[in-house]
């Protein structure tokens, strides 16, 4: 038997004995034995992406969304280098990816021969590991063959353990790549030696569990900040239950899984602060909660809220603690006393324990009154504004989510306005930005990998320059809905079809640089960071079959919305949104939002 297709068929079925259960495989020769070794393997859902480039972006999503590793398959040259931004955002959010990229054996590297770079650690420190395989021989001992299999079990434990992030393993392989005949699946390839590699949960000691408590019941004015990234699972819950215990309130990022969802009933969260902590306009006094904190207990990644971070940056609290169960540094004012890895979710369960009930204290008093407050003023210049600008279609996207539906969000300026203008609610949703880095490549793709872990409809909301870099990625879009239907081996099957709807808000260019000082330097700012470019996107739609409606007024938007939201044809509506005016008018309204 060919060792290429004999050494990746071992490979790809240790991984499978792992865990892996799905591969994004763009197409090209190198890659021909890992190719085929993942089209005989059952169980496994193949995606084919054409650019690998949105082929990265869409494993991320579908990694983040499951939880779980997600396979690339390309093959060798400026293919890998494609999947280079994408690596950059898995590792910096912490999410698994198994990227197997094909190579020229190593007598063709640094020779000239074509397509044939140096690919060996070519991600540098931006994967957690990186492996450049033996080129497979026939023949081999059997300590070579336990080599590749043990290989693939570590490459996927290590994508996936405490500290998850992507994985590199390269694959140099001699011609023929092709098998001899059709018929060449190993008839019993032997099992993998070790089955898994496996952490366990690090839970509190016992000391660290009664220092944290004992911090809690010390102190009555305590924050709980919950920044994007944390744990899922039954974290949001258990976070609410210590927030209830010890009457500390929650401030939560949207993107952090705690603002939506049944355990904000009851639960002091705060989500107005990218509005109230504004300094410009800062209400009350320059305590918005009459006193500072005493104790910032931090989980996930740093807020995406500039006015948050600010104001967590200045206060001066006794203890600033920080619990993380990868251990993977969040703070950039580096003021953390307490760093503590632990897994978040049994951490606040074992913490609560401790703690004597605080079911009322001025503090949280006034936090309750200062977010109540600004929601009100919010909701009745929502209620009173007709005209569509670019955050209030961000509100009316996310009053008519539809629950557990999945909100993928652009970066730029979609994220800032979904910070600001989504109230915490008790409608569950699942709500994901590409924080690590802040790219505005990828997200289509992103977006589409994201909704393709289940049926629930799924919600994109981009910025025109932000969808314009990742148009490509919408071909998934056709594919999906039966375009690969001829070819049996790739399997995608109808029934978890997630309806997909793009909000593409159309200010024609980058409208957040009009928050920046270089907004006055004409002709400057038009060209070079504005940049409109004066793009029809319903020609974009045409080419990638989705339906298209532009919309200018609320009204419209919102039946756009309603009528879409649940349609498994995929619809790209655009909105369109004069970026001056819209950045005038959000100052203006954080101003009265602020007033006494
Ligand atoms: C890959 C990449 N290139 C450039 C940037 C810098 N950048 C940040 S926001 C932005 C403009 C985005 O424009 P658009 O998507 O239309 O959103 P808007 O600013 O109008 O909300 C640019 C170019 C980036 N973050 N990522």
């Amino acid at each position: 038997m060919n060792p290429n297709m004999e050494w990746s068929q071992l490979f790809v079925q240790a991984l499978v004995e792992a865990g892996l259960t799905a591969v994004c495989i763009s197409p090209g020769s190198r890659s021909t034995p890992l190719t085929l070794a993942f089209a005989a393997q059952k169980g496994i859902q193949i995606y084919r992406h054409l650019d690998e480039r949105s082929a990265g972006f869409f494993a991320l999503g579908l990694a983040v969304a499951t939880d779980q590793p997600v396979a690339l398959v390309c093959t060798s040259g400026t293919a890998v280098a494609n999947y280079f931004p994408a690596i950059v955002e898995a590792n910096m959010s912490q999410v698994p990816l198994l990227v197997l990229t094909g190579d020229r054996p190593h007598e063709l590297r640094h020779s000239g021969a074509n397509q044939t770079i140096d690919q060996v650690k070519i991600f540098g420190d931006h994967v957690l590991w990186a492996v450049d395989m033996p080129i497979p021989q026939a023949d081999a001992p059997n300590v070579a063959l336990r080599h590749v299999q043990t290989t693939a079990v570590r490459a996927y434990s290590m994508a996936n353990g405490r500290r998850k992030g992507p994985v590199h393993v390269n694959f140099p392989f001699r011609k023929p790549l092709e098998p001899e005949t059709r018929d060449w699946q190993l008839e019993t390839a032997p099992k993998s030696s070790i089955a898994s590699l496996q952490s366990a949960v690090s839970i509190l000691t016992r000391s660290q569990q009664e220092e944290l408590t004992a911090v809690i019941n010390r102190h009555e004015r305590g924050l709980i900040v919950c920044g994007p990234r944390c744990p899922g699972g039954n974290f949001p819950q258990a976070v609410a239950g210590l927030s209830q215990v010890s009457g500390w309130p929650i401030l939560a990022d949207p993107l952090s899984g705690v603002r939506f969802g049944l355990h904000t009933s009851g639960t002091v969260i705060s989500g107005g602060y990218e509005t109230y902590l504004q300094s410009e306009t800062l209400r009350v006094s320059r305590e918005p909660f009459g006193s500072e904190p005493e104790v910032i207990l931090r989980f996930g990644a740093v807020p995406t809220s500039k006015w948050l971070n600010a104001y967590l940056e200045r206060s001066r609290p006794a203890h600033r603690i920080h619990i993380r169960d990868n251990g993977v540094w969040a703070d950039d004012s580096h003021q953390t006393t307490l760093f503590v890895q632990a897994d978040a979710e049994q951490a606040c369960y074992q913490i609560a324990q401790g703690v004597y009930p605080r079911l009322s204290s001025a503090w949280l008093d006034a936090v309750v009154a200062v977010e109540t407050a600004v929601w009100q003023k919010l909701e009745t210049l929502a209620a009173n504004s007709a005209e569509l600008t670019d955050f209030w279609a961000v509100w009316d996207v996310m009053a008519m989510m539809p629950p557990n539906g999945r909100l993928f969000v652009g970066n730029s300026l979609p994220v800032r306005h979904v910070d600001q203008f989504a109230r915490p609610s008790a409608k569950p949703m699942h709500v994901y930005a590409n924080r690590g880095a802040s790219g505005i490549d990828g997200n289509v793709s992103t977006a589409l990998g994201y909704g393709a872990a289940g049926s629930a409809p799924l919600v994109a909301i981009l910025g025109d320059i932000t969808f314009y870099h990742d148009m490509n990625g919408l071909l998934h879009v056709t594919q999906r809905r039966g375009g690969t239907e001829g070819q049996p081996k790739i399997r995608n099957p109808k029934s978890e079809i997630a309806p997909v709807t793009f909000v593409v808000i159309n200010n024609n260019g980058g409208g957040i640089f009009r928050r920046l000082p270089i907004a006055e330097f004409e002709p400057e700012f038009s060209a070079l960071f504005l940049t409109p470019h004066d793009l029809d996107f319903a020609h974009a739609a045409r080419l990638y079959g989705l339906d298209f409606v532009r919309v200018t007024d609320r009204a419209a938007l919102r039946e756009a919305l309603g009528a879409r939201m649940y349609d498994r044809r995929p619809c790209l509506i655009e909105v369109m949104s004069d970026g001056r005016y819209d950045n005038q008018r959000r100052q203006e309204i954080n101003k009265i939002a602020n007033s006494q």
